[in-house]
């Protein structure tokens, strides 16, 4: 046994976390994607400074030497418990890892947090009898009060005081404790422990998106989304800013992904973060998420000055029901007048859009369409809504469709079928780029750096292409064709 209380968290990571190295929103460099979960290095911190100890192994999707790899960390750590940090559509990948480990070890605990575990702990409890605690909400707090526990040899019996918690107790009988308060300030909280994903002297940090998140909560309440709405902390300017600069000068990091839903957290911190950058002298390029209407063409430029190269804005719907129906709190016109900033500005810019949401319909989608060439973003990017639990878009799902994620299969909420959002979804991303005021806005002419033209220019020529395929199929003239040259090439059916 460990000499304090020790936990072992486990992740099979997604599959764009895979070491070949993705390309951020299309960046021309490629940046490594460091396979981590947030929580679990904020936990793992939160454990060091409370008298306990966390370890993180991962492995990768299909890697057939996990189990020997999970088995060694298992031994060498030798934990009083295991740990998971699961989103809702990672559930089943991962159950059979917990099987793998409790059939060797099976009375080593197993706790589950994260937010399907948060959504649904009476459900998870049912329906995954190998998982023996949930942790429901913030988990620094209930970890470390729970480890303790079992670390002193307790059991079910012992852990009705620990809040924020479920269990089956000696009867199975499905038990929650009562709500484990939030953190008011996680200013108070330590830096996440990256120690636990990098390593200083391995060349990939530098290669890196390196990860940063800086807020719990938000403070919007968009009906497709599990967030603790209403409940947004977000820490000082000053303590993000120490984290790039340890980051830079600890591991040689260049690039960040600032992974926040909402970044920055407010207009008004937004300037003392860039002071604070400028005054260090610090050398970095970072990409992040925002919303629309936050900021002025001022703080845009001063953003592009100390080194912002890319930016998502959550548009979702270009149909102002839509938008109101979802819950999102924004405008057509501010998100116009957020794409007009950012052309002016010279900022590579992406539009997330989302299709299928609840009252979705053939009409509001034409409307997205028209909006997305409207807004000209340097890309687009859609995806299908999936009603996760803990959302309130998941109250729309049918009773028997809710546990869709177990058969990886989503239902429709709305009046189109999944076949048709997808079809028009991928409809929609080889036509986008194809239009003259694309090609002028994004590489002939606006304000882009040169490095971002080129990469609009190949995603025009990649959708062309596929464009042009996609017609030649349809024709009876090049479909044999093509067939036979996919057969030559080992590209065909
Ligand atoms: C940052 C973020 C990302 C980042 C980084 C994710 C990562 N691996 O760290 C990126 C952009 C990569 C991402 C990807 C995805 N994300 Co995301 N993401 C978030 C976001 C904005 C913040 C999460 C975060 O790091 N918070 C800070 C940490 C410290 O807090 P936390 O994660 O809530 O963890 C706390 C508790 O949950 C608990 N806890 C967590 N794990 C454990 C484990 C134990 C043992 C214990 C005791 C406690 C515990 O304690 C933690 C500290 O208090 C949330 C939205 C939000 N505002 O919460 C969505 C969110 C988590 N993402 C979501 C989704 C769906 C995804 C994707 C599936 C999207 C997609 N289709 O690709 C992928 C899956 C990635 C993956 N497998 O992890 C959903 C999950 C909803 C659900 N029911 O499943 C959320 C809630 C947003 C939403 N749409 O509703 N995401
Ligand atoms: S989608 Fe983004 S803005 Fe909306 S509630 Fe979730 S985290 Fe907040």
């Amino acid at each position: 046994m460990p000499d304090k209380p020790t936990i072992l968290f486990i992740a099979i990571v997604p599959p764009f976390y895979a070491p070949a190295g993705v390309k951020n929103y299309g960046l021309e460099r490629t940046y490594e994607l460091i396979p981590h979960k947030h929580s679990i290095l904020a936990l793992v911190a939160w454990l060091r400074e409370n008298g306990c100890d966390g370890h993180y192994v991962f492995v990768y999707p299909g890697d057939n030497s996990a189990p020997l790899k999970i088995g060694k960390a298992i031994k060498a750590v030798n934990p009083d418990a295991v740990g998971f940090s699961l989103v809702t559509e990672e559930m089943v990948g991962h159950y059979p890892v917990i099987g793998a480990i409790k059939k060797k070890y099976p009375s080593l605990p197993v706790i589950l947090g994260g937010p399907h575990a948060t959504a649904a702990p009476v459900e998870t409890l049912r329906t995954f009898p190998l998982i023996d605690y949930v942790a429901i909400g913030e988990g620094e707090r209930t970890l470390t009060e729970w480890l303790t526990l079992i670390h002193a040899g307790k059991g079910i019996g012992d852990m009705s005081e620990v809040a924020g918690l479920g269990f089956r107790d000696e009867n199975g009988e499905i038990v929650i404790t009562r709500p484990r308060e939030t953190f008011s300030d996680i200013n108070i909280l330590p830096d996440p422990a990256f120690d636990v994903i990098v390593n200083p002297d391995s060349p990939a940090a530098k290669r890196s998106a390196f990860p940063i998140v800086g807020s719990y909560g938000c403070k919007f309440f968009c009906t497709f989304c599990a967030a603790d709405h209403g409940n947004y902390r977000y820490m000082k300017p000053e303590r993000i800013v120490n984290q790039l600069q340890h980051a830079q000068e600890k591991y040689g990091v260049e690039y960040f992904a600032i992974r926040d839903s909402l970044w920055p957290p407010s207009s008004e911190g937004l300037d003392d973060f860039c002071d604070l950058v400028e005054s260090r002298d610090l050398k970095i390029h970072f990409h992040f998420e925002t919303r629309a209407g936050l900021l002025s063409e001022e703080q845009w430029a001063r953003l592009k000055k100390i080194g912002a190269q890319a930016v998502a804005v959550g548009v979702e719907s270009g149909d102002q029901d839509m938008l109101k129906r979802i819950k999102k709190g924004i405008t057509l016109d501010m998100v116009r007048e957020t794409f007009k900033h950012l052309h002016k500005v010279g900022i590579f810019a992406a539009a997330f859009f989302m299709l299928g949401n609840q009252g979705e319909t053939r009409e509001s989608i034409r409307k997205s369409v028209r909006f997305a060439t409207e807004i000209n973003p340097a890309l687009v990017s859609l995806a299908t809504f999936r009603p996760l639990p803990g959302t309130e878009a998941y109250e729309y799902v049918k009773k028997e469709d809710r546990d869709w994620w177990m058969r990886g299969q989503y239902p429709s909420i709305c009046e189109l079928t999944i076949e048709e959002l997808n079809r028009l979804r991928e409809g929609m991303h080889i036509c986008y780029p194809l239009r003259w005021r694309y090609l002028m806005q994004n590489v002939f002419g606006g304000n882009l750096p040169p490095e971002f033209r080129s990469v609009c220019l190949r995603s025009y020529k990649v959708h062309l292409r596929k464009y042009l395929v996609g017609i030649a199929e349809r024709s009876t003239i090049f479909r044999p064709l093509i067939h036979n040259l996919k057969k030559a090439t080992g590209k065909g059916e």
